[in-house]
């Protein structure tokens, strides 16, 4: 059924982080200019634009030096916000680089008691997110760096990582929390050089995991991007490993800092391609706007802002659905994935196989002849992209 007019609906699944609404636009070169908004008024913005569900870190929710009491406080307000404005909570997460005390990482840090403290902070970030019955936690390791590589040997912050991860999901398991993790790459920003940069290089560390059947990736389009490479990529290669169980959704223009715009808003070609994958394979996870509004605007353009995240998603979903029915375009898809007659098909190795293999000539000129309308094809998109098609 078409959503006509492009508003979100609960089969969305559409999700916000409390830091994306309550983001205050503070930068590095100036202060904030919204003033601060409590869990319970993010939660009654998120029910107003239509989003399914809210993400926290720890320290978003319960301010790192709260007493019990103000603990407690906060998390009953929260609940009740939730429960009155049915939203829930999909994913939890830790900050593991607000405060100075990860100044040099947490998991990968060179102090042991940094290092500790950060698993300490982590399992009371899960006990927390359980308490909302999250069902995925995401860990962003922001500070997991150098700015020297004289700190320390490379491969000790591997192992330090690894140790982490296998002590978390042992946690998890002992809880019978159930929990999925979900790492979440970055190639630099905060520090010089982040370990694990890109989607690619958690997807090698998990297979290397004690329990890797409990571990994927969180990727994010600005991240990827800020990396030079295509994200659209990354998550097809994600899904295909079976280890796609969370992304964060935004856009970001190449060679800047962490931009974290508003999705579909900076490169929207990019954005359909995504969109058109996860619909296509049937991506069931959340699709979760990890991203804030332009530091212009006030509390009623950051509303716009997330109505926009989310109209962005449901028209480029819906363009796709024009892509996949369009006739010309199928027509050329058939063309370009066609094999010729008894051409021998790539398949597991058998000597029978390798004999056919053998024993077929190819004509390579003719095989360098043949249609590749892509100019076609890629305009036919634009033109529905467009909307004049
Ligand atoms: C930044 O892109 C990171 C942190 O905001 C958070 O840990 C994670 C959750 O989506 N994304
Ligand atoms: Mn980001
Ligand atoms: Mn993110």
């Amino acid at each position: 059924m078409t959503n006509k007019n492009y508003t979100s609906r609960p089969e969305d699944r559409f999700t916000f982080g409390l830091w994306t609404i309550g983001n205050r636009g503070r930068d590095p070169f100036g202060a904030e200019v919204r003033e601060k908004l409590t869990p319970v008024q993010i939660v009654e913005i998120l029910a107003e634009v239509g989003a399914y569900g809210v993400n926290f870190h720890d320290n978003d929710l319960v301010p790192i030096d709260a007493t019990t009491s103000e603990r407690d406080k906060i998390v009953s307000e929260f609940r009740a916000a939730l429960e009155a404005h049915n939203v829930r909570v999909p994913m939890a997460t830790v900050s593991l680089f607000s405060d100075p005390v990860f100044r040099d990482g947490a998991f990968t840090a060179n102090d042991p008691a940094v290092r500790a403290y950060a698993l300490q902070k982590t399992c009371a970030a899960m006990d927390l997110g359980k308490e909302f019955d999250a069902e995925m936690f995401v860990l962003w390791g922001g500070r997991e760096g150098t700015e020297t590589d004289a700190c320390r040997n490379p491969a000790d912050a591997v192992k330090r990582f690894r140790d982490a991860l296998n002590y978390l999901v042992e946690y998890s398991i002992s809880q019978k929390y159930d929990y999925k993790f979900a790492l979440e790459a970055k190639p630099n920003e905060p520090r010089g050089d982040i370990y694990f940069p890109t989607t690619g290089s958690y997807l090698a560390l998990i297979e290397t995991l004690d329990h890797k059947e409990l571990v994927g990736v969180n990727p994010e389009v600005a991240h990827e991007t800020m990396a030079g490479l295509n994200f659209t990529h990354a998550v097809a290669q994600a899904w295909e490993a079976g280890k796609l169980f969370h992304i964060d959704l935004n856009d970001q223009m190449p060679g800047r800092y962490d931009q974290d715009f508003r999705f579909g808003s900076a490169n929207p070609k990019q954005a359909f391609f995504l969109v058109k994958f996860l619909e296509d394979v049937g991506y069931a996870g959340m699709r979760h706007f990890d991203a804030h509004a332009y530091r212009t605007s006030d509390y009623e353009d950051v509303k716009d802002f997330a109505r926009g995240c989310m109209r962005t998603y449901l028209i480029l979903k819906e363009k796709a659905q024009r892509w996949n029915a369009d006739k010309e375009i199928q027509g050329i898809i058939r063309e370009i994935h066609e094999a010729g007659d008894g051409v021998p098909q790539v398949a597991k190795f058998s000597k029978h196989h390798k004999a056919q293999l053998d024993a077929y000539e190819f004509n390579r000129h003719e095989l360098a002849q043949k249609s590749l309308p892509y100019e076609r094809l890629d305009q036919l998109t634009m033109d529905i992209l467009f909307g004049v098609r």
